[in-house]
């Protein structure tokens, strides 16, 4: 049976929802925010090492990121329904859909709600996205430990998406403290194809003349 680890107040209550779309049976585990951290509470750790919502377990597999999470369970659960069929036009639409929700929209949202929240804490901010930021940086760091690339032995078109983060951080200030992202970012980047992307960027870059 599918597994729904479920923060309230967060964008988990869409999983809810396609849940009950497709009519699957699924059991929800509900976990409340720190009222004044707002984070989820520690024992979301147990299931996924970002603690963060959603996630879903579903036999051996343990799936977080929102957009992953539609994906598979429509196209495992109610591909005809609700998605357009594979290898069409509608559905190239339909992923960027499904990566505009949480890769783009929610970017300004969510930029604001953090200000909203500044303006009643000492440096909500700041120190929200700090933590936040280490967060994301050790658990890809501790992905990284045992594997070539981002899903395993194969390089995908996910570690092309994810350098951008990588790159800013280690131009600004290194990824010493992260010597397994710092050697797959090397690993990547020396790519044939990373080199010409990167001289078509300089070569287009009237910033940067
Ligand atoms: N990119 C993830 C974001 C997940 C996320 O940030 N969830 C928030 C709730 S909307 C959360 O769990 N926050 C609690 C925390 O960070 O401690 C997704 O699209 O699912």
């Amino acid at each position: 049976m599918i597994t729904l680890h479920h923060l309230n107040q967060s964008r988990s209550k869409r999983i809810i929802w396609l849940l009950e779309e497709l009519g699957v049976e699924y059991q929800l585990v509900a976990y409340q925010r720190d009222s004044v951290t707002r984070r989820a509470p520690a024992a979301l750790k147990a299931v996924h090492p970002l603690a963060k919502s959603p996630v879903i377990e579903d036999g051996d597999l343990v799936l977080s990121e929102s957009g992953a999470i539609v994906d598979y369970l429509v196209s495992r659960y109610g591909a005809d329904t609700l998605a357009p069929a594979a290898h069409t036009l509608e559905h190239a639409r339909y992923i960027q859909w499904l990566h505009f929700a949480d890769g783009t929209a929610a970017y300004p949202l969510i930029t604001l709600y953090l200000l909203s929240a500044d303006s009643s804490q000492k440096c909500f901010l700041g120190d929200f996205a700090r933590e936040q930021m280490l967060d994301v940086l050790t658990y890809v760091n501790d992905e990284l430990a045992n594997k070539e690339y981002l899903t395993g032995a194969q390089f995908t078109g996910a570690d092309i998406l994810n350098s951008f983060v990588f790159e800013k951080i280690s131009e600004s200030r290194g990824l010493k403290q992260f010597p397994h992202i710092e050697s797959y970012l090397q690993r990547i980047l020396a790519r044939p194809a990373a080199h010409k992307a990167e001289a078509l960027e300089r070569k287009h870059d009237q910033a940067a003349s």
